[in-house]
């Protein structure tokens, strides 16, 4: 019945089942209180309907049965939003150990960059039983990243990352689509989410020619110039980016933000907004300089500088495996 008929998309991820239990849980409820209004309509219509020969008399209210009829309902419809935020904030959350992949939307496609420098246009292969991160902007409108399969969906929005996550679990093809009217083809702005088994997924990535995209990022790093000023013995000209990933950083007005992937992002694309203690404003921009795609490589640079405390590792720049041979850049 249900594959002629289909209620739900696929469930594929951990996260399906949950929002649909708590949707199916959301109808029930939604159907008991309806259903219990139109009983008590019925029954009181008939039971003081008018009768020949008897004059209507006043009933005065009672307070009791008002607060009882406000406070359970209200108590019970709490819990779609106790339910719901909980879903949310893990929906929201994406776990520390995720694989990133980065995902450029623009009008109308979606361009897909591995960590590992394997590229996509509208497909994702993503292996079951791993948490992937996504990092998703766009280069032109705002798009939506939606993938009912997974109950995910998620604005893509110019000038700035939005992450989501997900953990696959059932192999197959599973349809994404562009949710936010992006202009005449927004309605083919779709692709394929290829869910594969690990080994299956280990030999497709083993198939790929790209240098590992924080690679990537280095060679842009020294051929941009930012390695004169950005240094890792001395104290240059701009700070020290070596474990500033993540980190609160202090800035020269006082405050004190958290160097995410947005505050990369903008300190290389808008230097001057948010100025680190003790430095002075004297990097140039690099809006239109460089593509979405290279911003991206640069920040997986700036993320792989952070080093796990271990003797004297802490000192050198990341070292990203090295494959010189390839220094092409798109
Ligand atoms: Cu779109």
């Amino acid at each position: 019945m249900s594959k002629y008929f289909p209620l739900w998309p696929d469930q594929a991820s951990t996260m399906a089942g949950q929002v649909d239990a708590l949707y199916i849980y959301l109808l029930l409820v939604s159907g008991v209180m309806t259903g219990l209004i139109y009983i008590a309509v019925m029954v009181l219509a008939i039971k003081y309907r008018h009768k020949p020969g008897q004059d209507a008399h006043q009933i005065e209210g009672s307070t009791i049965l008002e607060i009882t009829w406000s406070i359970i309902p209200f108590g019970v419809m709490l819990t779609f939003f106790i339910w719901g935020a909980v879903l949310y904030f893990k929906e929201r959350t994406p776990p520390a150990d995720s694989t990133e992949v980065y995902v450029v939307a623009k009008q109308w496609m979606w361009k897909v960059e591995h960590m590992e420098g394997q590229r996509e246009i509208n497909e994702l292969h993503v292996p079951t039983g791993q948490d992937i991160k996504l990092i998703l902007t766009s280069q032109d409108v705002i798009h939506s990243f939606f993938i009912p399969a997974f109950r995910i969906k998620q604005d893509v929005l110019p000038g700035r990352y939005t992450t989501a996550w997900f953990k696959a679990t059932k192999p197959g093809r599973y349809h994404l689509f562009c949710a936010e009217y992006c202009g005449t083809n927004h309605s083919g702005m779709g692709g394929d989410i290829v869910v594969m088994e690990p080994q299956e997924y280990a030999v497709w990535m083993a198939g790929g020619p790209s240098a590992p995209l924080q690679e990537t990022g280095k060679q842009l790093f020294a051929s941009l110039g930012c390695s004169t000023c950005h240094r890792f013995d001395v104290q240059g000209r701009g700070p020290n980016l070596q474990n500033v990933y993540n980190k609160p950083v202090l800035l020269e007005d006082g405050r004190t933000v958290l160097a995410d992937e947005n505050y990369v992002r903008e300190s290389i694309l808008n230097p001057t907004a948010k100025i680190v203690s003790g430095f002075k404003p004297v990097m140039p921009t690099f809006q239109g300089i460089i593509s979405d795609e290279q911003l991206n490589a640069l920040v997986a640079y700036v993320k792989s500088l952070n080093q796990p405390p271990t003797g004297t590792a802490g000192l050198q720049p990341a070292a990203a495996p090295a494959q010189p041979q390839n220094t092409q850049v798109q």
